[in-house]
């Protein structure tokens, strides 16, 4: 278990390093969103999901959706780590003609499974996916990616009472709770509290964890693919934008946080010096 706890904090830290470089590539990208979510992705692709890297549309895989479109380079990066992608192609991000544009796009990018982006449109399609599975006796969970941004959103509820109307208990929805929108922190712009009541009511599985606890994320997925009731489930990670880059963590928090040209790299060899002094410990 020391093992895997190891392992998946060492593809977090590159997770992070990824998404750092290509930020650096275009000199901008959603890179405050890209290092909260990391620990959730890494366990997600270090440890839940099953999926062939070089067959990304096996049909026994089980889907991801980026429902938040503009997580892209955080995704990218995870599926770096997860070897849909080469490492080299990083240095295209962004750029015309690449595979990996700003916003997810599915049909550009090995593993991506729907162009998200236009909010809250990836959990209604996370149902309907979910509904065909079971109807074609295949096993595999669906999982939804979204932000607290996406509650704002009708679709998401309408979603979140038709899954548990038709007991979808293949569907485990992941929401990154950064408390952050494009205009202000969410409780500003759209109090959704008390969250896990909310979900709880609408018929769900719920769990609240911090996103950025490793083994609390690794033990939340545990728990959500391994109930034997028949809810869907949904994972709430209270996350910190820039985690892992303390300049970052500090920075006035904005849903497009400023990085100036040399602190990309500077950013970089942070994390570096505390992967090596944690490795070292
Ligand atoms: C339906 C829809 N409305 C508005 C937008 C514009 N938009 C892009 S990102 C964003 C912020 C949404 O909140 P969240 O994803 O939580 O932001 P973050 O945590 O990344 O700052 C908005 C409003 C959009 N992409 N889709
Ligand atoms: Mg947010």
């Amino acid at each position: 278990m020391a093992d895997l706890k190891t392992a998946l904090q060492e593809r977090a830290y590159r997770v992070r390093r990824y998404a750092l470089r290509m930020g650096e590539v275009q000199g901008q990208g959603y890179i405050g969103q890209a290092l909260g979510w990391a620990d959730v992705l890494a366990v997600a692709y270090g440890h839940a999901l099953n999926y062939r890297a070089n067959d990304p549309t096996w049909e026994g895989r089980d889907r991801f959706l980026l429902s938040h479109g503009h997580y892209a380079i955080a995704f990218y990066a995870v599926l770096i780590e997860a070897g849909f992608i080469a490492e080299s192609e990083l240095e295209t991000y962004g750029s015309d003609d690449s595979r990996l544009p700003m916003s997810g796009m599915a049909g550009y990018t090995p593993g991506m499974e729907i162009s998200g982006g236009s909010l809250g449109q990836g959990l209604p399609i996370a149902v309907g996916m979910a509904l065909a599975l079971r109807h074609k006796k295949n096993p595999a969970f669906v999982y939804n990616s979204m932000s607290d941004g996406e509650l704002d959103e009708g679709s998401t509820w309408e979603a979140a009472m038709g899954a548990a109307h038709h007991k979808l208990s293949n569907l485990i929805c992941l929401i990154d709770i950064n408390n952050q929108q494009a205009d202000g922190p969410s409780s500003k712009v759209m109090s959704f509290e008390p969250l896990a009541d909310k979900w709880t009511a609408f018929g769900w599985h719920v769990q609240r964890v911090d996103g950025n606890d490793l083994p609390a994320v690794l033990a939340a997925f545990d728990v959500a693919r391994n109930l034997k009731d028949d809810k869907p489930r949904v994972i709430l990670f209270d996350t910190l934008m820039g985690k892992g880059v303390p300049f970052l963590e500090q920075r006035e928090k904005n849903h497009f946080i400023r990085v100036d040209p040399p602190e990309w790299q500077q950013a970089i060899a942070i994390l570096d010096q505390s992967q090596h002094e944690g490795a070292n410990a």
